[in-house]
């Protein structure tokens, strides 16, 4: 009878005593973890810490973020009224635009003396979007990027390698503390320089390396290149997230690596890496609930999915002072489990995310995301796992042009060419059943990630 994530929330109406206290160890018999108690913290308890929590953080936002008094007014609801967890199938959505409209600061719940630090996102259009911390915030997130990292294999001690963007960009600096946290030794490489990453991950002994799927890929490839064997280093652990990625990208950098790849998620709007990571068995990401809510939506309606169908992830902040966030729509695709895992940690997982609402392509009344046609690609024969798509506007009609690269290994020439195309489009169509026109690339045409890849060139008139 677990149907629903929200309504299972019903039954909860009272109050916890307190908040459980980091406590660094290993309960007899368990893994090693972070925080052992509030990773492990019964269900039933995590849920009366929530709904505490979630009165709090309404309380807080209502009374010093104008937006959120006005949503909540307007939704005739307010802090007190929140008796329960399924209340919060009545609280107001809050979106992407909602932080750009009122750039830079006016979403924030506290004033700049108390803000420690500012992040900012880019985005494809117009004004970035602008969040901060106070000093309980950075300290929050440094224990909880320090429990990830421990969920994902890394112990105190550890050489991390961070390649993660240092900058505006929360995964530097995110993964950064949390490694110092942790109590490993991080070396703060940031992105680029791969020539460098490679020689210094075997130089320095590095156990663990964080970046993003896409660039460590690059790291593999040159590695191989430079003749550095990085399968024989002590590398052995891949803490790799902030874009989608497949299970075929994955095997393909545990295998050229030669480590244990774990996905990581998170965004900068809520946090930033470390809203949730897989453990070792890397079967869903732990979900931190004891500082977020999370509900996976049917945005049509509005309504919880049954628990274990796809949804939109949308997201409340539980202990967040500066920018605290009520169901931020993050738009992004996932399903939810509440089973329990071997590891023993009691926080619902999310199944890896496929990618984003808006990132969802119509191709002739097909609808297909980038992660969809990675999967295809990646372990085709003579095909490497670099690509980007290509949207374009004909007519009336989008049509999606695919660009692969062929392995050295493919042979040369335009017939060689031609059949490898042909390949690629018929898988394509059988196992998605969208229509592409395939363009073949030679080694080492399609551009490399140093970040987030470029995934998607859209040409299509804006
Ligand atoms: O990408 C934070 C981060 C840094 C996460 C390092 C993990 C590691 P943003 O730049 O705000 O923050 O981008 C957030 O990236 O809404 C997802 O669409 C996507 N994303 C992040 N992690 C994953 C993942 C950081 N593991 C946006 N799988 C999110 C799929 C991911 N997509």
């Amino acid at each position: 009878m677990n149907a629903m994530l929200v309504p299972r929330y019903a039954k909860v109406h009272h109050r916890v005593k307190s908040s459980p206290a980091p406590a660094a160890g290993r309960p007899p018999g368990k893994p090693f973890m972070f925080d052992a108690a509030a990773e492990t913290m019964p269900r039933e308890k995590l849920l009366h810490l929530q709904l505490r929590r979630l009165r709090a953080t309404l309380e807080d936002a209502c009374a010093s973020v104008p937006l959120h008094r006005k949503r909540m007014k307007a939704a005739r609801i307010r802090p007190e009224d929140v008796r329960s967890l399924a209340d919060l199938a009545r609280l107001p959505y809050t979106v992407k635009t909602d932080l750009r409209d009122h750039y830079p600061f006016g979403m924030f719940a506290r004033p700049h003396e108390q803000l420690s630090r500012l992040h900012a996102s880019s985005g494809t259009t117009g004004k970035p979007t602008v969040v901060g911390y106070t000093h309980n915030d950075l300290a929050t997130w440094a224990d909880l990027m320090a429990r990830s990292l421990a969920c994902a294999g890394a112990r105190p001690g550890d050489v991390i390698h961070n390649a993660y963007g240092y900058g505006l960009f929360t995964g530097g600096l995110g993964a950064h503390y949390g490694a110092e946290r942790l109590g490993a030794t991080v070396v703060p490489m940031s992105g680029g320089a791969t020539e460098r990453q490679v020689v210094l991950l075997k130089d320095f002994g590095a156990r663990v390396l964080c970046a993003t799927p896409s660039y460590a890929l690059n790291i593999a490839e040159v590695a191989e290149r430079d003749g550095i064997d990085l399968r024989r280093s002590k590398l052995k652990i891949g803490v790799f997230g902030a874009e989608p990625w497949s299970e075929g990208m994955r095997r393909e950098i545990q295998i050229r690596l030669g480590l244990k790849a774990i996905d990581i998620y998170g965004l900068s709007e809520i946090m930033g890496p470390g809203v949730a990571i897989e453990c070792e068995a890397q079967d869903g990401l732990h979900a931190w609930e004891d500082h977020f809510l999370f509900e996976v939506l049917d945005m049509e309606t509005g309504a919880a999915v049954p628990e274990g169908h796809a949804g939109e992830l949308v997201i409340t902040t539980l202990t967040k002072e500066a920018l605290p966030m009520i169901r931020y729509r993050t738009r992004d695709i996932t399903r939810a489990s509440t089973e329990r895992c071997g590891c023993g940690r009691t926080h619902l997982r999310l199944k890896r995310i496929t990618g984003r609402n808006d990132d969802m392509l119509i191709i002739r009344g097909v609808n297909v995301y980038p992660s969809q046609i990675e999967s295809v690609l990646i372990g085709l024969p003579d095909i490497a796992p670099h690509y980007q798509l290509v949207v374009e506007r004909k007519g009336n009609l989008d049509e999606l042009g695919v660009e692969v690269e062929a392995m050295p290994s493919a042979g040369t020439g335009e017939d060689v060419y031609r059949a490898l195309a042909e390949r690629v489009r018929y898988q394509i169509k059988s196992l998605i059943g969208v229509t592409t026109t395939v363009t073949v690339k030679k080694p080492g045409e399609v551009p490399r990630s140093q970040g987030k890849a470029v995934r998607v060139r859209d040409l299509r008139p804006k």
